[in-house]
């Protein structure tokens, strides 16, 4: 029988799949029928729809190899209409700027938005919309390709809904960076945090300070396994740095599908590779290589006039590259043991009135944002930043845990959520023995599929900062950090499909996700990453004999 009649080969046939969309649009009515794109469909569209319009031209091109031209006017031919109301005015972040409405009916498809960002989303909502086979990077399909007949209104839930990939502890490939845009706007993400700097390596070029990257970039070998097991290392150098005209091409990729990158420089600890660099900027007077294993280190810039200014010149070409309106001054895991060790650093403290040396990491936050201020930019940092007090401006990513939110916001601040129990695809997917290396932790999909990241009672003053308006949840956001990663095959691997769910976290309303769960919509999506080639992790676990990172873990007891 199912030999007789091959039912996929007839295109009324996926008209009765329901569409599996990742993440769930707000609302989706489906209807009978299908609007075939064929060799006479044109895009209508004009002033601010164009940019999109041509988007969803290069993706339908791709498809299904007609040109489909984008046009001022239909002229009777069938026709998909990107209607934008008008420019930007809800600037970055706002859920109101993604809102679009599209609608498929068998003679006309509309897509409807009153800024260009919700045109860019509604375009990724019809890669999602189309067969698998279709994201391929050619057209392979040899069946006329439709679209499913549909109403959809759709608005993210959150206005930040981000990925931050470390490229410091391992260097990833600008093409990666690219890839990873696209797999984003896929998944309607709209932040790349790129984790520009750390102790294993600087990666962004500084014309004023070059050795930066002569010497910042490069680490002469790099730890095997895990760093704690002390396996020794593997005898190679390792390294690689962005250019500004790389990081210039990264921003504008990015932006031509309404995703901001957020460059982090993170100071004033994590810094081995810039001192390795310029140890003149360190508290011991001491030339240290740039680590080559990981963890927390002691060494941390000193609190000098020249450590300002070596900060002042990064920003200033930080700025210069990034459009974001956020920039990220790190400011985790600064351990104080130098400061207090160093007398010119306890004599700083007192000549700044403040009441010890572990206050100079907020004298340092406070710094950086002025100077960002005057740029016109905010900052982001850790939320280690709290500690001695952060400027009333600072945004705090909540990374050590959820709890922290709900004092940032009483405290005032405006809040990424990013913590290590619900969105650290750098932790184990699961405690199964053959998970290729990672760092530790285990966080399988289903948790972060039930996370619901705004806390019960936000404005809960639990520590006595009364006198400011709670802060509010921007958002949340995704950490690939890269020690146990080092090439994109094993980022790919932590990052799929468990990017799916956050980003479901990120978009939907916690109704959609209990009515119709992530964990029960992916198997169309992974067809979808099947199609553009990701190295996704099998739902199933992977396979036994699978070493997809630097080791497999069953050969180390760490779970
Ligand atoms: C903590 S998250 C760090 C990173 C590590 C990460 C590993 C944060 C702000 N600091 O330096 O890479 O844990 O999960």
């Amino acid at each position: 029988m199912l030999q007789l009649y091959n039912w996929s080969r007839f295109p009324w046939y996926r008209q009765s799949v329901p569409v599996e969309l990742i993440p769930l649009p707000l609302s989706v009515s489906e209807r009978q029928g299908s609007f075939l794109l064929g060799p006479t469909t044109v895009i209508v569209a004009t002033g601010p729809a164009l940019a999109s319009a041509w988007l969803l031209h290069d993706v339908l091109h791709t498809a299904t190899g007609h040109a489909m031209p984008v046009v001022p006017d239909a002229a009777g031919a069938p026709a998909i209409t990107v209607l934008v109301d008008g420019e930007t005015t809800d600037a970055f972040p706002s859920t109101a700027a993604e809102r679009y409405h599209l609608a498929i009916n068998e003679d006309h498809v509309t897509i409807h938005a009153a800024q260009p960002a919700g045109a860019t989303r509604a375009v990724q909502t019809v890669r999602q919309l189309l067969p698998a086979d279709a994201l391929r990077a050619a057209p392979v399909l040899t069946e006329p390709v439709t679209l499913p007949c549909l109403t959809i209104d759709d608005e993210p839930r959150f206005a930040w809904r981000g990925l931050m990939l470390d490229v410091a502890r391992h260097f990833q490939p600008k093409e990666f960076l690219l890839r990873l845009i696209d797999l984003a706007a896929l998944h309607r993400l709209n932040v790349l945090h790129l984790h520009l700097t750390d102790d294993q390596g600087w990666r962004l070029e500084v014309p004023s300070w070059p050795k930066l990257t002569q010497i910042g970039a490069w680490r002469s070998e790099t730890v095997l396994g895990h760093a704690r097991d002390q396996l020794g290392f593997d005898g190679t150098p390792h390294g690689g740095y962005y250019t500004i005209a790389d990081l210039k091409e990264v921003v504008a990729y990015a932006r031509a599908r309404h995703i901001t990158v957020v460059p982090e420089v993170d100071l004033p600890g994590h810094v081995r590779s810039a001192l390795a660099a310029y140890p003149e900027l360190g508290n011991t007077g001491t030339t240290q290589p740039v680590a080559t294993t990981f963890g927390v280190f002691e060494q941390i810039l000193a609190p000098t006039d020249e450590a300002l200014r070596f900060a002042r010149d990064v920003f200033d070409v930080v700025v210069d590259i990034f459009d974001s309106p956020f920039i990220h001054i790190g400011g985790d895991e600064c351990p104080r043991t130098e400061w207090q060790q160093s007398a010119a650093a306890r004599a700083r403290a007192d000549e700044l009135g403040l009441p010890g040396v572990e206050f100079l990491q907020s004298w340092f936050t406070a710094q950086f944002a002025q100077h960002l201020r005057q740029h016109g930019r905010r900052v982001i940092g850790w939320d280690e930043i709290l500690d001695g007090g952060a400027p009333d401006d600072a945004v705090i990513s909540v990374w050590r845990e959820f709890g922290i939110a709900a004092k940032a916001l009483a405290a005032g601040h405006d809040v990424i959520v990013a913590p290590q129990e619900a969105v650290y695809l750098d932790f184990y997917a699961s405690p199964g023995p053959a998970e290729p290396l990672h760092i530790h932790g285990n966080l399988p999909l289903e948790t972060i599929a039930e996370f619901d990241p705004v806390p019960a009672s936000p404005d809960d003053r639990t520590d006595g900062a009364g006198h400011r308006a709670p802060g509010a949840v921007l958002g949340v956001q995704a950490q690939l950090w890269t020690e146990y990663l080092p090439t994109p095959r094993e980022v790919e691997y932590a990052a799929f499909p468990r990017l799916a769910a956050v980003a479901e976290m990120a978009w939907a309303s916690m109704d959609n996700r209990r009515a119709q769960p992530v964990t029960e919509r992916l198997t169309t999506h992974l067809t979808r990453l099947d199609a553009l080639g990701v190295n996704y992790r099998p739902p199933a676990g992977p396979h036994p004999w699978q070493s997809g990172g630097t080791g497999a873990r069953a050969r180390f007891d760490h779970r």
